[in-house]
Order: structure tokens, then C-alpha cells, then sequence
């Protein structure tokens, strides 16, 4: 990889269409990566953001199920929702696409096809489980039975969940299906497996030789872990009606594996975005190929897909996979099925216009290297004692002084610029590159850190300076004083956007500046003398304890009614990210 790409393809990991999504997805994957992306176009980069509903696969079919409609209404549902739920916390993908389409199947079909008749895959047969009363087989998620090793009578075909051994459905004692009840039978079936085995010597020298030192910790750690386990062929396929059918004569009632379809829905959708070049940023030397993802994605996208890419051929692979942790909330681990979680779209139903406040607060205690909790009373304590103490008070005074005393007009400089002033703007200068170098690492709460450590220059320039006081004994100086401030706030508008993007408009409407390059954004003539701002208006506002407080008891709430439930019926299942 060239050390300046000339273009970046950024991908996030495709969420399953088969719920909405909460902060944990927000903090851990989408966040970043749109801080990164609004970053790099910022720094005039040619980037593409590609996203999209992972709409296959047996997390989707399991939830119709539950809900008693077709996989496809659940997917169009959860796709609405979720496609929403991003737009209104500011992520700007370039596409939000969807697994479903006519471009994903012919893509992905082709993509199989092609390393079939190329003699790619291994053909093997097997037996599993055939529920003969649903005429079907079955997922290792639609099998369950008593676990050998605790006992427990729910234990899932793939994990018990009681005491967390991974299983393989044959090992279940009177195992029955989900679907009808009743004991299912053994059959054979063939499937296509990919040889990852074949793949290993490649897999160690690409990665544990040639990442060691940029690829974070937890990510290296992990897939150097799985190669020196060895790795085995993974079955491709699977028997089930809900997904890429498999291009193949004679596999009728079989489709694609949803995790061999879905990180080829990042190649689709760039062509969906891009028909003609989309190839470019996915073959070209040139391009730098980023995947945004959780934890529990690791293997799939720096093993699997990589070894698929591999295969065919032609593909760049990719540069980074800057993978974070977990997110807790309020000490627990958050999951759907107790209903612990913020979910993004009633987040925005009890804080309106507050996107940014959470963005704020969630990669300020990003999981980037542990897994994190996020509590109200943090999110309360950073919106005041950071966004508005700090932040907003330093714009707002710079703006509301230059009215009072200027009548809206960016003053001139009077007289010489004092060591102070030289001192603000010389730290004004030198924060792109120190915020964007620390993005460019994957170091997102760092970087805002420093973003903070900026509006700090800008607060305490004006406590040291105290325009309030000295326009009572000189005014030309206090214009200076101002001047210098309002340009320190006008480089905010640019150096803020990845970060907070709808606070950094109202700010550009504030000063009526538009966001500029990167590159300028420390220059101390950002805005002229005697350039009109706009009206000052606050940027953010205090949340009252009673505000916070609603929310925890909304949550312990939740925790009464889950224990009312287990009280009488059995424990909640756990929601685990699943692959089968
Ligand atoms: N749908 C997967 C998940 O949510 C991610 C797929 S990324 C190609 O874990």
C-alpha cells in the first residue's frame, strides 16, 4: 500500500436488518467510521462511504418467525428503521444499501461462480438435521436441546447459553427443532466449503508478518490466535430458502452462507453507488480499502473475506480493519431481547436535536482498546461540563461580545498582535495536523481530546484577555482580542465537522462561514475584518439531573419487568451475534 492512496473505500459492517440499532452499533462501528470519512473529504480526499442492511441469513428468518410474517417484511421494516436511525445521527454513508437487491444477488452469485468454476471450493456431504414435518433443514439456531455438559433443556445447536459451551447440534441430547417440535433426523447434504487451510501460510504472512505493527492489539491478537489454531474448510453454502440461491446446478433449496454474501454486499453496493467505476476502489492498487466493525466481526473480515478475495483474484484487500470493543450500558452488557439498550431512534424522541450530544459523549469513552460502559451520568457530566462549559461558552462569548461591542462585525486587528495573540494563533495552527494525524490512526477519542484541547486555547485566551473588561479602557485591543478568538471559533467550524457535524452547520451559520479544507482550517484569516456574523445562538444546553435520572428509571423499569418475566416463565435467551 502506497503511503497516499489516491482513494479510500470505507466500508461499516452491514447491520442485520432484524432489529433497530442502539449505541453500542453507534460507538463501536458507525461513529468512527463517519468521523474518519468526514475527515478524509474534509482533507480533500477522494473516499467512499459504503453501507448497507445485511438482510440474509438465519437472524432474519428466526425473527419473522417470532413475529409471524415473511423474512422479507421483517428485513423491510428493520431496513426503514435502521437507514433512518443513521440519517438522523449525521452518518454520511455514500450509499446505505441493501442485500436484498437486484445488484447484491447478481454480484454475489457471480462471485461464487466464478471460484466454482475455478475449482475453489471443496464438495462435501454430510449429515444434518432434516425436520421432515417442515420439510426443511435446519440451522444450528432452529435445533435445541439439553446440553451435555450443564444439563440445561434450552441449549441452542450451535451454544448453550446456560454455561457457554460452543456445541455442534449432534451433541445435543433429545434434540427437537424450532419449527415444529418435533425430533428431527439425520440427512445427507452436500455443501461447498472454502479451504481456508489453504489459504494459511498466505493468511500468516500477510497478517501475522505484515500487520504486527499497524493493526490494533485486539484485532491482531485475535486473528493471529485463529491462525495458530489452524484453520479448517468452512462450509459456503447452506439448506435454506432465505438468500442467495446457489448458482449451481442440482442445489436447489440451498443459498449462499450469509456470511459469504454479505461482505460482498460492500462490493455491490459500491456498484450500485458507482455502475460504471466502481471497480476502481475495489481493484486499483491505488485504493485504500478500510472495514469498520465490532469485535465479533474480526475473523469474517480479516480472515474469511480476505481469503475470498484472495481466491478470486483482482481485489485489493484490506489496509485496516480498526475494530473496537464493546459497549456496556450501566454496567450490563446491552441486549435486545431485555430490552437494554438506548435505541438510536427513541434516543431522538426524548433529546431532540441532540444527535451530536451523544456522539459527543460516545466516542469521548469509545471502546477503542476495552470494552466501555456508557452511563447517563456521564452523557449528563460531558454535555455540560465539556460541550457547554467549555465548547459552547467559548463560541458563545466570542460571538456575543463581538455584537455587543462591534455590532456583529469581525473587528481589525489594533495596533501590533501581542505575544498572547501570537501564542493563541500558533496553537490554532498547528491542531489540523495534530488531530489528523491521530484520526488517521484510528485514535478517534484522542483526536477529540484535542479538539476539546482547542476550545481550552480559545477559553483561556479570552479568560487571560478579558475582552468584557478591557473594551471599558481600550477598544482597539479588544478588537484584536476578539478578532483572534473569532478566528480560532472559524477554525472550529472545520476541525469540529467530523465529530459533530450538525453543531459544526449551526456554528458556520453563526459566523456565516462555510466549512473549509483541512489543510487551512488553522490559518489565522479565516474570516475578514469587517465580515458580518450571524445571531448568536446557544450550540448546546444544560440536561437537568431530573433529565438523566428518567432515563435510569426507564432502564430500571426494564430491569423489574425482566425479572417479573423470568419469575414466571424461562430465562430470556440472550442475544449472541450468531453466524449460522
Ligand atoms: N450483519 C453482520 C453483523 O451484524 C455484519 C456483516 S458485515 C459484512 O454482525
Amino acid at each position: 500500500m502506497s503511503l497516499d492512496p489516491q482513494r479510500y473505500t470505507v466500508t461499516a459492517a452491514l447491520p442485520y436488518a432484524n432489529g433497530p440499532v442502539h449505541i453500542g452499533h453507534l460507538a463501536g462501528v458507525y461513529l468512527p467510521a463517519d468521523i474518519y470519512v468526514r475527515y478524509l473529504r474534509a482533507a480533500g480526499r477522494d473516499v467512499k462511504f459504503i453501507c448497507g442492511s445485511d438482510e440474509h441469513g438465519v437472524p432474519i428468518t428466526i425473527r419473522a418467525q417470532k413475529e409471524g410474517v415473511t423474512p422479507q417484511q421483517v428485513v423491510d421494516k428493520y431496513h426503514a428503521i435502521i437507514r433512518d436511525s443513521f440519517a438522523e445521527f449525521g452518518v454520511s454513508f455514500d450509499i446505505y444499501s441493501r442485500t436484498s437487491s437486484k445488484t447484491h444477488s447478481e454480484v454475489a452469485s457471480g462471485f461464487f461462480k466464478k471460484l466454482y468454476e475455478e475449482g475453489k471450493f471443496i464438495e462435501q456431504t454430510s449429515q444434518q438435521y432434516y425436520d421432515e414435518k417442515a420439510e426443511q433443514f435446519l440451522a444450528d439456531r432452529y435445533i435445541v436441546g439439553t446440553c451435555p455438559n450443564c444439563g440445561n433443556e434450552n441449549a441452542y445447536g450451535d451454544q448453550c447459553e446456560k454455561c457457554g459451551s460452543s456445541l455442534s447440534p449432534t451433541e445435543l441430547i433429545s434434540p427437537r427443532s424450532m419449527l415444529s417440535g418435533n425430533q428431527p433426523v439425520l440427512r445427507e447434504t452436500k455443501h461447498w466449503y472454502l479451504p481456508l487451510d489453504q489459504y494459511e501460510p498466505w493468511l500468516r504472512e500477510w497478517i501475522v508478518e505484515g500487520h504486527k505493527a499497524d493493526w490494533k492489539t485486539n484485532v491482531y491478537g485475535q486473528c493471529k490466535s485463529w491462525i495458530d489454531q489452524g484453520l479448517q474448510p468452512r462450509a459456503v453454502t447452506r439448506d435454506l430458502d432465505w438468500g442467495v440461491p446457489v448458482p449451481v446446478e442440482g442445489a436447489e433449496g440451498k443459498v449462499l452462507y450469509v456470511w459469504f454474501d454479505a461482505p460482498i454486499g460492500y462490493i455491490s453496493a459500491t456498484k450500485d453507488l458507482l455502475p460504471d467505476t466502481w471497480e476502481t476502489y475495489w481493484k486499483d492498487s491505488g485504493s485504500k480499502l478500510v472495514h469498520f466493525i465490532g469485535k465479533d466481526n474480526i475473523v469474517f473480515h480479516c480472515i474469511i473475506f480476505p481469503a475470498m478475495l484472495k481466491a478470486h483474484g483482482d481485489y485489493i484487500l484490506p489496509d485496516n480493519v480498526p475494530a473496537n470493543e464493546f459497549l456496556n450500558l450501566e454496567g450490563d452488557k446491552i441486549s435486545t431481547s431485555r430490552n437494554w439498550a438506548v435505541w438510536l431512534h427513541e434516543y431522538l424522541l426524548d433529546f431532540p436535536g441532540k444527535a451530536d450530544v451523544l456522539r459527543y459523549a460516545l466516542c469521548a469513552n469509545a471502546p477503542e482498546t476495552k470494552d466501555n460502559d456508557f452511563t447517563w451520568k456521564d452523557f449528563q457530566a460531558r454535555n455540560n461540563n465539556e460541550l457547554v462549559a467549555n465548547l459552547g461558552n467559548f463560541v458563545n462569548r466570542a460571538v456575543v461580545l463581538t455584537h455587543k461591542f462591534f455590532a456583529g462585525k469581525v473587528p481589525t486587528i489594533g495596533g501590533d498582535l501581542q505575544p498572547i495573540d501570537l501564542e493563541a494563533l500558533a496553537q490554532l495552527a498547528e491542531f489540523p495536523q495534530r488531530i489528523g494525524e491521530l484520526i488517521d490512526n484510528y485514535r478517534f477519542r484522542d483526536a477529540l481530546a484535542e479538539l476539546m484541547n482547542l476550545t481550552r486555547v480559545g477559553n483561556k485566551y479570552l479568560a487571560e484577555t478579558e475582552p468584557w473588561k478591557l473594551i471599558k479602557t481600550d477598544e482597539a485591543r479588544t478588537g484584536t482580542v476578539l478578532h483572534v478568538a473569532l478566528q480560532i471559533a472559524a477554525g472550529l467550524v472545520t476541525l469540529m465537522e467530523p465529530f459533530l457535524p450538525a453543531s459544526a452547520e449551526k456554528l458556520g451559520e453563526m459566523l456565516r462561514v462555510e466549512k473549509g479544507s483541512w489543510q487551512t482550517a488553522g490559518r489565522p484569516n479565516t474570516l475578514q475584518a469587517g465580515h458580518e456574523i450571524g445571531a448568536a445562538a446557544l450550540l448546546f444546553d444544560k440536561i437537568e439531573d431530573a433529565t438523566v435520572e428518567a432515563q435510569v428509571q426507564k432502564l430500571l423499569d426494564t430491569k423489574k419487568a425482566n425479572e417479573l418475566a423470568n419469575a414466571v416463565a424461562a430465562p430470556a435467551k440472550e442475544d449472541v451475534s450468531f453466524d449460522d
